[in-house]
């Protein structure tokens, strides 16, 4: 039988779709919501210089001409002690590494690799997935990137190694490159442009929380949570109404300040966010209550 002639429509293939979850895993502080941020260009997650920011799985979506990434945040890594949560968050982190595609560890060079990167490791090793390794911060200065070197020693663990600048937004296009030469064909997993699993309240709950981190001392952030009860869009003006809770009085007085300082400050930077974000004015009406119970709510 002759052999079929290969015509134009044959030899012209239809690109090939790519998609997957990719999850982004790491001590607490490394820069993974940064990272999330800057790669799907929104500010989705919670940033802040205190450890576990970070409670909940976010999803990120990066629509590109090969295809759709979800990016996956989770909470860092954190043995620090204070914290009453960890359990419970490195939980969520174990949950968010299963079936997924592709896993992204986050490293900073300038913290020596302790117990945690090694409990991360230990996770990693263990999934059979395409893993990448991200050493984060690049933008500082050489002297302070003290264990960069102990970092690329892990190299030969991972397919691929990028030193980058989240916060910068340096380097970051080759990663999102191999992430998607990484992923198994597949379809759309989030359609109608939608960038993520979380909802409106949510998101504004965690402008706010990032707020309130951001401003207070050390021991505080750990037992604040925040929930936005109610948006409501009256055209011009969003009126949002927000609860604060935390475990005690002293914390609430904290988070309150002398003649209302603190909050009133928390109020404008959320408020700030989150007109720009929306593009509209934004009357907030915060709350703070002690609840002992607050853990439950996360
Ligand atoms: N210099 C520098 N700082 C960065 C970079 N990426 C993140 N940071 C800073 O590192 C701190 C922690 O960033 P996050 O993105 O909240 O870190 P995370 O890993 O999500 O932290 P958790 O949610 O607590 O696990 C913040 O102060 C960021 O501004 C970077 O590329 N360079
Ligand atoms: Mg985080």
């Amino acid at each position: 039988m002759p052999k079929k002639i290969k015509t134009t429509e044959d030899v012209i293939e239809k690109p090939i779709f790519k998609s997957g979850f990719v999850t982004l895993v790491g001590r607490s502080n490394v820069g993974k919501s940064t990272l999330l941020n800057t790669l799907i260009g929104t500010k989705l997650a919670a940033v802040t210089h205190k450890p576990q920011t970070t409670r909940h799985i976010i999803h990120g979506v990066l629509n590109g001409p090969q295809g759709q990434a979800v990016f996956i945040d989770t909470p860092g890594i954190f043995k620090g002690g204070h914290s009453s949560i960890s359990g419970k968050l490195e939980e969520r982190v174990k949950e968010a590494v299963q079936d997924i595609d592709l896993a992204v560890y986050v490293a900073d060079p300038t913290r020596a690799i302790g117990v945690e990167e090694r409990y991360i490791l230990a996770i990693l090793r263990k999934l059979d997935v395409p893993k990448i390794m991200v050493i984060n911060k690049s933008d500082l200065p050489e002297k302070e990137k003290t264990y960069l070197d102990d970092y690329k020693a892990l190299t030969e663990e991972f397919t691929a190694t990028f030193e980058l600048s989240a916060l910068l937004n340096r380097h970051v296009e080759p990663l999102r490159q191999k992430v998607f030469e990484l992923l198994p064909e597949g379809n759309e997993l989030y359609l109608d442009n939608q960038i993520t699993n979380i909802d409106k309240n949510f998101w504004a709950a965690e402008v706010i929380r990032e707020k309130i981190l951001l401003a207070l001392r050390q021991e505080v952030p750990y037992s604040v949570h925040v929930e936005v009860e109610s948006m409501e869009d009256k055209g011009e003006i969003m009126i949002v109404k927000a609860t604060v809770y935390t475990s005690d009085s002293r914390y609430k007085k904290m988070i309150i300040g002398a003649g209302g300082r603190a909050i009133k400050e928390v109020g404008i930077a959320a408020r700030k966010e989150l007109s720009a974000a929306l593009n509209k004015k934004i009357f907030l009406e915060l709350e703070v209550e002690t609840d002992k119970h607050w853990e439950e709510r996360i």
